[in-house]
């Protein structure tokens, strides 16, 4: 299984940057100390998605970071991506396991405990669990979860779970203290001014201790 060594996941939403160009941001995000990536362009036809994916896949080698991409196992495995990231109408995690092999990272998106549960039996490497807290990221996810899931989360499977859904830097110490091995991120690091401080602001408190 492999080791999951980044506690700041950074999804991409390139609706979300305020009108500026994705690559520069996730190159600025990249130098800035974020080690990991999720291509998330669910509205992008899969050429233009393709070369995207190549492009950030270039940049984030460069950087000695890993990119994961988004529900295309076909994309992933053509580009030689680091892993998938599933949602719940992707592939099953024992199929995509069986195309990318062990040494790949799959992760899944949970939105209840029983989720994690699942995903962790299924073979998931790790989960991001969420909405934790209200986010005009994700309103068709309904209400926010709320802290309680990930302590019950935590305290019953042992892959890693990264809290999702309105997480900023302020936030990052109560998820950890209730269980979250890390943080997934979109607007509080694609929206922000700089991207570049908003990612130390995170990977701070990420490091201090909880
Ligand atoms: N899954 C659950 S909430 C969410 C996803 C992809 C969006 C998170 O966006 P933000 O801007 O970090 O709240």
């Amino acid at each position: 299984m492999p080791r999951i060594d980044f506690l700041l996941y950074l999804v991409t939403d390139r609706h979300q940057t305020g009108g500026r160009p994705l690559v520069p941001l996730l190159r600025e995000a990249l130098s800035a100390g974020v080690r990991a990536v999720q291509l998330r362009e669910r509205d992008l036809e899969t050429r233009p998605l393709l070369a995207l994916a190549e492009e950030v896949l270039r940049l984030t080698r460069e950087c000695g970071a890993r990119l994961l991409v988004n529900d295309r196992v076909d994309l992933a495995m053509a580009i030689g991506a680091d892993g998938v990231h599933l949602r719940s109408d992707s592939l099953p995690v024992a199929v995509t396991r069986r195309l990318l092999g062990p040494d790949r990272v799959i992760g899944v998106s949970a939105h209840s405990v029983n989720d994690v549960v699942s995903a962790e039996s299924e073979g998931a490497d790790f989960v991001v669990l969420g909405p934790i807290y209200e986010t005009a990221s994700k309103r068709a996810y309904g209400a926010s979860l709320g802290l309680r899931p990930i302590e019950e989360a935590a305290s019953r499977c042992r892959i890693p779970v990264f809290a999702i859904g309105g997480i900023t830097a302020a936030r990052v110490g109560e998820v950890r203290r209730a269980g979250a091995f890390g943080v997934a991120v979109i607007s509080s690091i694609l929206s922000a001014a700089s991207v570049e401080s908003a990612v130390r602001q995170l990977l701070d408190a990420i490091k201090a201790p909880i």
